[in-house]
């Protein structure tokens, strides 16, 4: 009876009949099969893509959301070239959330009319394209605004930049406070844009798996023990379920070089991929990371560690035929208030002569420009930034374990992402800038940021060598004694798509839907502005001196710049930031010893304006 009320209530949420799958998996144990793919032609990749839901009935596991084409093709790679229009008709197929049927608004001929915002719920969705640098305007890679209710459908039209680097991207959905859920329950999928052979023409003549790795809830509520995972996981939509692990299989021929390009399209899980041949980890050939080609002499690794959001796309050498092969994760230790992401097998890799044909996928008309993914120059950031991430429990001696997620510009007050909040940072576009990310939080963080891939520069202070560029990267957490785990990141807004208002967050979805997320809004270019520092020429110790920064632009048309001057004395900054009045800013100080002292200033804060920096004033002061 239980059953039957069960399969009422399923077909009842689907509407359709209840042997009917929404969002149809493979058994546990079945061998992994690439996506499906679609790809552009003549320039155009237009695709239907509904977004359903699928009401799970007892020992089914999880509930699933998925993205299905017309020809019911689940949640397909996209393969795009730099230049190609990218056109996705996005049918929302969920059922409206009880609380919204009263007051859902009639259907409206308006394009634009899920562009403005609006109340969340389980029910609504919309679309990020992670990694790329397509605007973050309505129709493209916007989420901020765009918020696709049940039943609603939607058009995202874009042109996949000319200079968009080869690799592996991905798409998903991301409405704030829903993020985890829908990624969780499968809705993600792969996008590719071709080229990657430019950087080495043997890649085209291998063969190539897309792999997507996701989470899910536990299919098997037990008792929680030291290795149970948050999550389960799967491959390509293997489940490979806690506590069998029954793995799936990847079928490969012997001893032949494979392309692998693997998304963490998990919403939470931390993996640190590992392939093992006779139970030793294999070197594996870095290709791409974060859909950026690596440039310069990587030595090969054997491990491959993949936070939530992240790809690695890698030359793998299969197994010989009967050799004993698997790809595994390792622990990572995410914090004492972080996530289990224990050891456990993902796949056994069998070789055999009698594979499966795995074929090589060459884009031979891609119109990727060799070369354009190169690292930006060395350009002297003006703008050094600090942010953090933390977190906190409010009424711990309460017996309150909720906790709070807060990502916070130095400065700024700690604060939970509210839907159409203003923007912690503002900048122009052709700005370079510096950011050190700190983690003070008791778990693991992955900063993430749409629309724009950084440099690290460094790591805990250290100056790293790297010259990948990536969108995101783990930070670990902090122990509670000693300083901050940190990285400092150069991050680049010369991109005009950048213009616009735009998301950084922690990409552990459970996080970011719970508010670890800042607003960016990256304004047009300023009027440029020269900063030019003067002080009196005879210094002595133990009196005041004024020094003045003269804001000048070769615009005569606009209007006086506002904003303030940050003065510094020895590269130490010289407490609050001074007006800019009648275009110069002002500060006084005096010394106590002789010598030479060296001023700068930095002029910001008018939106009309560029900013800029003065070069150093050495000042002599006599004893
Ligand atoms: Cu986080």
């Amino acid at each position: 009876m239980l059953v039957l009320m069960l399969l009422l209530a399923a077909s009842f949420a689907l509407a359709s009949g209840p042997t009917e799958q929404a969002c149809p998996r493979p058994a546990a144990g079945s061998a992994v099969q690439n996506p499906p793919e679609l790809r552009s032609h003549n320039g155009v990749l237009e695709v239907t893509l509904h977004f359903r839901y699928q009401l799970t009935l007892l020992g089914q596991g999880p509930p699933r959301y998925c993205y299905v084409t017309d020809d019911g093709l689940e949640s397909p790679t996209l393969r795009v070239n730099p230049g190609d229009q990218l056109i996705i008709h996005l049918h929302n197929d969920l059922q409206p959330a009880q609380a919204q049927t009263a007051s859902q608004p009639a259907a409206s001929q308006d394009p634009d009319q899920y562009c403005h915002g609006g109340a969340m719920s389980a029910s609504v969705t919309n679309l990020h394209f992670h990694g790329t640098t397509v605007p973050p305007t309505c129709h493209q890679d916007e989420v901020i605004r765009t918020l696709i209710p049940a039943g609603g459908d939607f058009d995202y039209r874009m042109t996949i930049p000319r200079d968009e680097p080869p690799g592996l991207y991905w798409y998903h959905p991301h409405p704030h406070g829903y993020s985890e859920r829908q990624v969780q329950g499968g809705a993600s999928g792969a996008l590719i844009v071709e080229g990657l052979e430019k950087v080495d023409p043997a890649l085209a003549k291998m063969p190539e798996r897309v792999i997507v790795l996701r989470d899910q809830t536990l299919s098997q509520l037990r008792e929680m023990e030291a290795q149970t995972p948050a999550w389960d996981i799967s491959i390509n939509y293997v489940p490979v379920s806690y506590p069998q692990y029954q793995t799936a299989i990847i079928n490969t021929r012997p001893s032949e070089k494979e392309l692998w390009r693997v998304a963490n399209a998990a919403a939470d899980t931390i993996f640190d991929l590992q392939v093992l041949a006779g139970g030793v980890p294999q070197p594996v050939k870095m290709v791409a990371i974060d859909g950026v080609p690596v440039t310069g002499n990587v030595p090969p690794q054997t491990s491959i560690p993949l936070p939530p959001g992240a790809r690695a796309e890698f030359v793998v050498e299969t197994p010989k035929a009967g050799e004993p092969a698997e790809l595994v994760t390792t622990n990572w230790d995410t914090g004492p208030q972080g996530d289990r992401d224990p050891s456990r097998p993902i796949a056994n890799i069998i070789s055999s002569d009698d594979a499966p044909d795995q074929p090589a996928q060459p884009s031979a008309q891609s119109t990727s420009k060799s070369g354009a993914w190169q690292p930006p120059a060395s350009a002297p950031p003006i703008v050094q930034r600090k942010l953090y991430f933390s977190q906190m429990v409010p009424n711990p001696l309460e017996g309150d374990t909720s906790v709070f997620y807060f990502i916070t510009v130095a400065g700024q007050t700690p604060a939970a992402y509210r839907m159409g909040q203003p923007p912690n940072i503002v900048v122009h576009q052709g700005d370079v800038e510096d950011w050190t990310v700190e983690n003070r939080a008791p778990e693991d963080h992955v900063f993430h940021i749409h629309q724009i891939h950084f440099r690290v520069l460094e790591i805990d202070g250290k100056p790293v060598n790297d010259n990948a560029l990536r969108d995101t990267i783990d930070l670990p957490y902090w122990d509670g004694s000693g300083p901050y785990p940190s990285v400092k990141l150069r991050m680049d807004f010369r991109d005009p798509n950048t213009v616009g208002t735009f998301l950084y967050h922690c990409h552990i979805l459970k996080h970011e839907d719970m508010g670890m997320m800042g607003v960016i809004q990256v304004l047009p270019p300023g009027v440029p502005t020269e900063t030019l520092l003067q002080a009196p020429a005879r210094i002595g110790t133990a009196t005041l001196v004024t020094v003045t920064a003269k804001i000048s632009t070769k615009d005569a048309a606009s209007t006086a710049p506002g904003g303030s001057v940050q003065f510094a004395v020895d590269g130490i900054t010289t407490g609050r930031k001074m007006p800019v009045v009648n275009g110069a800013a002002t500060f006084t100080t005096s010394f106590d010893t002789g010598g030479e002292h060296v001023i700068t200033a930095t002029y910001e804060g008018d939106k009309t304006y560029d900013v800029s920096a003065s070069r150093p004033l050495k000042l002599k002061v006599a004893d």
